[in-house]
């Protein structure tokens, strides 16, 4: 309930009035390795930017494929402003052009600049003889850019997933991945080691550990990875009291995708209170785990500092207006039987997901619906139904006050309907939505 009351107060507090807080965050490309950063009161998230993998890619097919970065910035944590293309593979000097190979960044402020942190294939050995991948920085004065890269990756450095964590007493450290997970001391100028790299142990010895996220709050220090224990990757911790550990593995934070997505990745950030916890999955690629998509969720510690697991959702976080497309398919919670969702279109998986009701008293809810204080006489269902059938919406509970019945003609396409409800109620409520006879697909309803 606080949760919603501090969304309440970044709805009035910055005039937001259409929110639509739902998994995954971006909607019309994929994303991957999500980090986010609150720079001057916004919540700015650098992610890796898959995509299908192009014919003149050369050599695997089946393999991650990321050509560039986009930066996107939210002030509500559910509408995203896409700020485009901020670093490119064919606008670094020292990265194969051909690899597609920009995999999980990091971002972070020093004063006043924006040290954006990358990995990638270099396109020659280095004076070690050794190619793979490196770390590069490009620095912009402003979070969305312009970035300018650094002509060479940072020396010392071999590895994927950087991350740059800046102590209270301004000391920065860079962490990143290479089978294990390693830990340097940056410069003040944060694109040179001001330490030997020295491997971080403690951590699990059997099973790939990869992203590391490290944060600090009341005095502890969190190391956070993907680690493979079982068949897939789950995010666990470490805590310590020195960002340079000795650190002692402490839990789970999120256990293995339920989409069967091979990798996780993650980042924590507070924001106005609440901690977030920012992930992947492959929601729009089921069938393709290297395409994956940026979801968000509300994370909680126990009074000890443990963090409490926790557990994917469709529904994210935040508020949705009564007046914009409320997507059912995005549920808070679905009937034990005869309910489920499914895409729109299964080639073009961005078109969304349907909520298909199929036996009688079937229902979907959807939590946290802003009605604020405005009077509502209608409601628009986008629907279809082969036999026709009927739904009812109802307030927070399966069996609450009834705003609406809503008959759905018998046909094969989709059509959108306006019904009368009765008085709807001003606030915050779950709307319940049940079937009451014959299967109806419902793709979005909204109220006005
Ligand atoms: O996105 C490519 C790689 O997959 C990342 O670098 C890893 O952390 C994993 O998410």
């Amino acid at each position: 309930m606080k949760n919603y009351k501090s969304l309440l107060f970044i709805v009035f507090a910055f005039g937001i009035t259409s929110l639509s807080a739902q998994n995954p965050i971006v909607r019309d490309q994929f994303s991957a390795d999500p980090t986010a950063r609150v720079f001057n009161g916004k919540v700015y998230v650098f992610p890796s930017h898959d995509i299908p993998t192009p014919a003149k890619k050369p050599g695997r097919k089946d393999w991650f494929c990321m050509e560039d970065y986009h930066v996107f910035s939210s002030t509500n944590l559910t509408d995203w402003k896409d700020h485009g293309m901020i670093v490119s593979q064919n606008k670094v000097k020292w990265v194969d052009s051909t690899s597609y190979s920009m995999w999980a960044p990091d971002c972070i402020e020093r004063n006043g600049k924006y040290y954006f942190y990358f990995p990638a294939n270099k396109n020659s050995t280095d004076p070690n003889g050794k190619k793979g991948f490196g770390i590069g920085v490009a620095i912009a004065d402003q979070p969305e850019g312009p970035y300018i890269p650094q002509s060479e990756p940072i020396q010392g450095v071999n590895g994927i997933d950087p991350n740059v964590f800046i102590d209270k007493d301004g000391q920065a450290y860079l962490y990143w991945a290479q089978g294990n997970i390693s830990v340097a001391k940056l410069k003040d100028n944060m694109i040179e080691l001001a330490s030997e790299p020295q491997v971080i142990d403690n951590l699990p010895q059997k099973g790939l550990k990869e992203g590391p996220f490290m944060f600090e709050r009341n005095g502890i220090y969190y190391l956070t990875i993907p680690h493979v224990e079982n068949n897939i990757e789950r995010l666990e911790y470490a805590i310590g009291n020195n960002p340079m550990g000795p650190f002692k593995m402490a839990g789970v934070v999120m256990d293995e995708s339920p989409l069967n997505c091979w990798t996780n990745h993650q980042s924590f950030v507070q924001y106005k209170g609440q901690w977030y916890l920012f992930y992947h999955q492959d929601a729009y690629s089921p069938k393709f785990d290297k395409n994956r998509s940026i979801s968000i969720d509300s994370l909680f510690f126990n009074t000890d500092g443990s963090i409490r697991k926790v557990i994917p959702t469709y529904r994210g976080v935040g508020l949705t207006s009564a007046t914009e497309n409320i997507q059912l398919d995005r549920y808070s919670k679905l009937s034990k039987n005869g309910a489920s969702i499914a895409f729109i279109d299964t080639v073009n998986t961005f078109a969304g997901w349907k909520t298909i009701l199929k036996t009688p008293k079937a229902w979907v809810q959807y939590n946290s619906v802003d009605f604020g204080n405005k009077k509502f006489t209608s409601v628009e269902v986008k629907a279809q139904s082969v036999n026709g059938g009927i739904v009812q919406i109802r307030l927070d509970k399966v069996d609450g006050p009834l705003l609406a019945e809503i008959s759905i003609p018998k046909g094969n396409d989709w059509s959108t309907l306006d019904t009368k409800v009765s008085k709807t109620q001003n606030g915050v409520h779950h709307l319940i939505v049940t079937l009451k006879d014959s299967p109806v697909e419902i793709d979005w309803i909204r109220f006005k």
